[in-house]
């Protein structure tokens, strides 16, 4: 039996959860519950706080983990990545008084700088050549160039909005993230199957999110010009009409390109144009 090491409570506990439903893996939402196994699949999820997920999938309490990446590089452990999972995205980012004027680096020269991620920090510094204090607080790191602790501080950044609250401004990012799988690379043969059918889960759930299925009238006549404007997987799919010199076209299209697509193919006389939400893509 797998056992995947989640966030107990925090921002990657909902959407860790909402992933394996997505890829049809029922887990009670048993966010007070140490553990919990899964009705239709071999896992069971061990709820943690993310600061130990990356050391219990190392030392191989859990087969895997679902975290943060910029907790996998802070922690260090010898554990590689699965997968990205497309959620949680953030980055780890150096962030000066906004007032300050920005040099690059060097800025940090002699300085103090707060953060709850001491290591990351400190690589990009000797990657720097830069000699600076580093503070280690654990928590509202934002207001320690306002309460007079540090000059400047470290830490992730989503939309920014704390930043500018606080009146900081970033000045360097340091590290991308997002949520990833983690695994320690040493798994039975039955776990790796079990694995193995999680990852191509995964692929298809990727694949879908952001496809929309669409289907429309067309007459005949414009149908060549609607394959070159809609190419499907591999083609799309053609469908006679009752109707004379008319027919159903269907295909699958980036949601980013929709609108633009659907203007195309009125413009060519489509109609009775239907968008469908794609639940599952497997190639
Ligand atoms: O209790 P536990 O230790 O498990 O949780 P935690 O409080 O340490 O972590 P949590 O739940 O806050 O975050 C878990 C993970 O979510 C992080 O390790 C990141 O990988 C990811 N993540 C994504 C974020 C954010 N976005 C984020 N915006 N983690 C924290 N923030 C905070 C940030 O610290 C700052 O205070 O949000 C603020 C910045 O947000 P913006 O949008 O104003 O820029
Ligand atoms: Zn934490």
């Amino acid at each position: 039996m797998l056992r995947i090491a989640i966030q107990a409570k925090g921002r990657l506990n909902e959407e860790s959860l909402t992933l394996f439903r997505e890829i049809g893996i029922d887990i009670d939402d048993a966010k007070r519950k140490y553990m919990s196994r899964a009705a239709n699949f071999p896992v069971e999820m061990l709820y943690l706080r993310d600061d130990d997920i990356p050391g219990v999938v190392a030392n191989g309490s859990a087969n895997l983990g679902i975290v943060g990446y910029n907790e996998v590089v802070e922690k260090g452990y010898d554990v590689k990545v699965e997968e990205k999972l497309g959620f949680g995205g953030c980055r780890l980012s150096l962030a000066i008084p906004k007032n300050e004027e920005y040099s690059g680096p060097a800025y940090f020269k002699g300085r103090k700088i707060a953060t709850s991620y001491p290591k990351i920090l400190r690589k990009f510094l000797d990657d720097n050549g830069v000699e600076a204090t580093i503070e280690v607080i654990t928590g509202s790191v934002e207001i320690a160039p306002a309460a007079g602790i540090a000059d400047a501080i470290f830490d992730i950044v989503s939309s920014g909005s704390t930043l500018v609250a606080n009146n900081l401004k970033e000045v360097e990012v340091v590290l991308e993230s997002e949520a990833v799988l983690i695994s320690a690379g040493k798994l039975s043969a039955e776990d790796e199957a079990a694995l193995a059918e999680i990852r191509f889960r995964l692929e298809s759930a990727r694949i879908s999110r952001g496809k929309k299925y669409i289907l429309m009238n067309l007459p005949e006549s414009a149908l060549e010009e609607a394959v070159r404007i809609l190419p499907a997987m591999r083609s799309p799919t053609v469908m006679p009409l009752a109707a004379k010199g008319w027919c159903s076209l269907h295909s699958v299209v980036d949601n980013a390109d929709l609108w633009d697509k659907v203007r195309q193919l009125k413009a060519i006389g489509a109609e009775g144009i239907l968008v469908l939400n794609v639940d599952k893509i497997i190639l």
